[in-house]
């Protein structure tokens, strides 16, 4: 195989350079204060929304920038370098925008699409319930059909964005048990008997909400169905093949950030009358980490790859992809922490941080548990 075939594309290079320019100017010097005053930083994701980051996969005659999923791997990769929490939210509204484009209808692209794409309005997607996570097909909230409306009723737990999100792109039960009785509905936050819960105090991701999302008798028109009915939990899926690749290269800019602010300390830092970088153990531990960083990345850009080509083990490649990555890259953070020794768990030093916002991207959009069932089930054919 020609070796340019594991090179980028010159294009896909360029908006690598314009994504880790904004990240270095825009993310990077605040994510520390985001993550400890808990904001979400709306008006800079606008920012990354006005260099088309917002509508990535979104076609281009849809308003969107027409771009492949390995050009979305590696502008997520790069805004994670500045902030790995901002560069997941802004994969959770393109995961919504590209579901609206490839699912919608003309009436719904035309009215979110405009407003998504510049981020005037910010979505969430809804899937996860209380009693229901990785079982995600035996979701309970309720859709029932009354005249030309849906009336809903349960709750999503966990959400992402809840609270300030202006759309909810949420699964519902439409019809009987199981995957077919889902059904994707677009809820915009001011429905009548839509509510939030408390917004949660969690580990890392702080810089941006999660809060449950509750349905009390709320009104939608008909018009909401993303779609038929029955065919939400496919949507859902396919919007999380895409999903998963990009918290994928949200952990890998964030693990190659922790890695760059390591090898810096440990040429200044002394002991025993030399430099940290010195001992071989230094230097063999910096090797392994650069090593499974490229090795994270190959897998991620060739599941990316499949994904692009709709190849029929795209599924597998994606979850193989969310699996290794996110687990490698967030030993790899904590490595990184290790060889600054006390100051490494220092907030001031950024890399306890990474270490926190990556610990999650092993247990959302499906716990690499459920990938491993993902691809065992593609290898067994069951
Ligand atoms: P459970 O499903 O109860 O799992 C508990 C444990 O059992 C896990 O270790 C799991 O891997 C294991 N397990 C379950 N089934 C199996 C099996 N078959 N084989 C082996 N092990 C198994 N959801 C959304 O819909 N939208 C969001 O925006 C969103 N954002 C989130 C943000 C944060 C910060 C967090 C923490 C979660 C978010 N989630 C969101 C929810 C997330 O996707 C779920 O937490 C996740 O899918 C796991 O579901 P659960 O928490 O119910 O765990
Ligand atoms: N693309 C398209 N269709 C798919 C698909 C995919 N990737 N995966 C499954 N389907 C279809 C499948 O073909 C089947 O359709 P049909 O009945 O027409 O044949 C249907 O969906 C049901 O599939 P399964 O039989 O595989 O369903 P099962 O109930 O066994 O569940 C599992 C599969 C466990 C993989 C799924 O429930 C899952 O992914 N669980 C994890 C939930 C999750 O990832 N949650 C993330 C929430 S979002 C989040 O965390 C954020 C931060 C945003």
């Amino acid at each position: 195989m020609d070796q340019s075939a594991f090179e980028l594309p010159e294009a896909t290079r360029e908006l690598r350079e314009t994504a880790l320019g904004f990240a270095m100017d825009t993310l990077a010097p605040q994510a520390l204060e985001w993550d400890q005053a808990r904001h979400f930083p709306v008006e800079e994701m606008r920012a990354a929304a006005a260099l088309g980051m917002a509508a990535l996969y979104v076609r281009e005659e849809s308003g969107g920038a027409g771009l492949t999923r390995l050009d979305a791997a590696v502008v997520f990769e790069a805004l994670a370098m500045g902030c790995p929490t901002v560069s997941a939210y802004l994969s959770i509204h393109n995961m919504v925008a590209w579901m609206i484009d490839r699912f919608g209808n003309d009436a719904q692209r035309a009215r979110y699409l405009p407003e998504l794409i510049p981020m005037r309005m910010v979505a969430s997607y809804a899937l996860t319930e209380p009693g229901s996570g990785s079982d995600a097909a035996a979701l309970r909230t309720r859709a029932v059909r009354d005249g030309s409306h849906y009336v809903l009723d349960g709750t999503k737990q966990f959400i992402s964005g809840a609270g300030v999100s202006d759309l909810y792109l949420t699964m519902v039960r439409t019809g009987g048990e199981g995957p077919g009785g889902v059904s994707a509905l677009l809820i915009p936050k001011e429905t009548p008997g839509l509510s939030f819960g408390a917004n949660e105090k969690k580990m890392g991701w702080n810089a941006q909400p999660t809060r449950s999302v509750i349905f009390d008798g709320a009104r939608v028109p008909a018009g909401a169905l993303l779609g038929e009915e029955g065919q939400g939990f496919r949507f859902a899926m396919a919007g999380l093949d895409g999903g998963r690749l990009n918290i994928a290269a949200c952990s890998l800019g964030g693990a190659q950030a922790a890695v760059d602010k390591a090898l810096a300390y440990v040429q200044e830092r002394r002991a025993f009358g030399k430099a940290v970088a010195d001992f071989q153990n230094t230097q063999f531990r910096l090797a392994d980490m650069r090593t499974e960083l490229e090795a994270c990345r190959t897998l991620l850009w060739r599941a990316c790859a499949k994904l692009d080509a709709r190849a029929p083990d795209a599924t597998a490649f994606c979850a193989m992809a969310k699996r290794f990555v996110t687990d490698t890259c967030h030993k790899v953070a904590d490595d990184a922490l290790q060889l600054l020794g006390g100051y490494g768990y220092l907030a001031e030093y950024g890399i306890e941080k990474i270490v926190r916002d990556l610990r999650v991207h092993r247990i959302l959009e499906g716990t690499n548990e459920v990938m491993r069932l993902i691809i065992a089930r593609s290898m067994l054919g069951r």
